[in-house]
């Protein structure tokens, strides 16, 4: 009996999946069908999948054609699939030529016509109307911002403003499909929604001006820099039905994801203290340092706080910050937090250096995220013995900014928070210390 292997997600099955079944089918006796695994379609960067897993495999079910189904959790697993099965023929589309050539050193790879004119893809975008984004500021957060949204179906950047001419012709370039506006009110007629990508201190009116043109928001963080500006800006939000969203990426990646659950589960016992760094050292640092609102404090610490945010869920009891700055640049900035019963302190950058690690430590052991923490794909649990320390690895793919951007979409078309969202609660928290800082309540010294 000649055994056939396919895989696939299978999501919103179309004719185009049935015909690829088939041609697997009529290559030999048994048919095999792999559906995706709904945490290996994250990690291989698939992030608009309608369908749960249930519902992909009953779609592939009732085609009748497959043999047997079995789930994909892994790369690699075709291997172990192959000789566990005893496969003779492994097959996919030939949307992947080439791709699984490798496997050809355990058993035969066929390549089969893919439909042409039908996706997924194609499917999920007329159930849903495609949302339109005007990117307000341009830097190289913005261009790694617009590559990430071809990857996550449903969005797309429509319209493009920055104050600065040269910079705004030079994120254009090469990118036809995205209107050039003339200035920062322009930006949000045709858009369903923005991304505003500017310092700190101009986000308070852009948001305001975005929700009144009706605009859903994605704002990079700190997304407020008072409480009162924060309560303002979601009730606004709020009467008019429109998301605001703080657009900070660490959050969505699936190690952090990971590593609150296992911790929320007790793996380390009760958190007692936390400890973050963050820093950069800019190309263009003599740029930078002319904006206060781009020093370490403002660009690194929403990001700083998030683990001490999510972990404490009270608010802070007291606080303390020194910096060192020169002509109010920040370079960096210790903080020290007391909650209470529990203690965190924070160290950033921006222009100065500092080992970006964190530490999390518990009654019972303690979680060590190495440099970068904050693009964290792998961490550590560790405790007293060193032989039992557990490691576990989330892989992710791009930079990460299409698993934000996905979050985005679904809380605009499904508003229940997911579970590792922020909540209103811990973002007003955050705001409350970086307000502090804003208000100057901050020991400085000279650089
Ligand atoms: N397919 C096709 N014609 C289409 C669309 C899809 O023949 N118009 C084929 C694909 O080539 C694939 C199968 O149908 O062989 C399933 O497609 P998807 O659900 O899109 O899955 P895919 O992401 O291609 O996963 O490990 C997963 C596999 O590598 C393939």
């Amino acid at each position: 009996m000649k055994k056939v292997i396919t895989y696939g997600t299978y999501d919103l099955l179309h004719h185009g999946h049935v015909a690829l079944l088939k041609r697997a089918k009529a290559l030999g006796d048994y048919l095999i069908v792999g559906v995706t695994a709904d945490g290996f379609d994250k990690e291989r960067g698939k992030l608009n999948v309608s369908q749960s897993l249930a519902e992909r495999i009953e779609n592939v079910r009732q085609t009748g054609i497959a043999d047997q189904i079995i789930v994909e959790e892994y790369e690699g697993q075709k291997i172990s699939d192959i000789e566990k099965y005893g496969v003779d023929i492994f097959t996919v589309g030939s949307d992947w030529v080439g791709k699984f050539d490798y496997l050809s050193e355990y058993c035969q790879v066929v390549y089969l016509p893919r439909t042409r004119g039908i996706s997924s893809t194609v499917l999920r975008a007329s159930a849903k109307p495609v949302l339109k984004l005007g990117i307000l500021g341009v830097d190289s957060v913005a261009e790694r911002f617009y590559t990430a949204c071809k990857a996550v179906s449903g969005i797309e950047a429509h319209a493009v403003f920055d104050a600065d001419p040269q910079r705004l012709n030079k994120f254009c370039r090469g990118k036809s499909t995205l209107e050039r506006r003339e200035s920062a009110e322009d930006i949000y007629e045709g858009c369903d929604a923005v991304f505003i990508n500017t310092p700190a201190n101009e986000h308070y009116e852009q948001i305001i001006a975005a929700i009144k043109a009706g605009c859903h928001v994605i704002c990079n963080p700190p997304i407020f820099l008072s409480v009162a500006q924060a309560e303002e800006c979601y009730r606004l939000a709020d009467e008019a039905g429109l998301e605001l969203f703080e657009g900070i990426k660490t959050l969505y990646f699936p190690a952090f994801e990971h590593m609150l659950l296992l911790i929320k589960s007790g793996l380390i016992g009760t958190v007692k203290d936390i400890d973050v760094s963050c820093s950069q050292i800019p190309e263009q640092m003599e740029q930078v340092s002319k904006n206060k609102y781009m020093g370490s404090l403002y660009d690194w610490g929403p990001i700083a706080l998030l683990p001490i945010i999510k972990m404490y869920e009270s608010q802070c009891e007291s606080s303390e910050l020194i910096s060192f700055q020169k002509e109010e640049f920040s370079y960096f900035t210790r903080g020290f937090l007391r909650y209470p019963n529990a203690t965190a302190s924070i160290r950033v950058g921006k222009g100065m250096k500092v080992e970006g690690e964190l530490v999390i430590t518990g009654t019972k052991g303690y979680l060590y995220v190495p440099a970068p923490w904050w693009l964290t794909e792998y961490f550590e649990i560790r405790s007293e013995d060193l032989r039992q320390v557990k490691k576990y690895y989330f892989n992710y793919e791009g930079d990460g900014f299409r698993y934000m951007i996905y979050n985005f979409l679904h809380s605009i078309h499904a508003p229940e928070r997911t579970s590792v969202q922020h909540t209103r609660q811990e973002i007003l928290r955050a705001t409350t210390l970086m307000e502090k800082f804003h208000k100057g309540d901050c020991k400085v010294l000279e650089l």
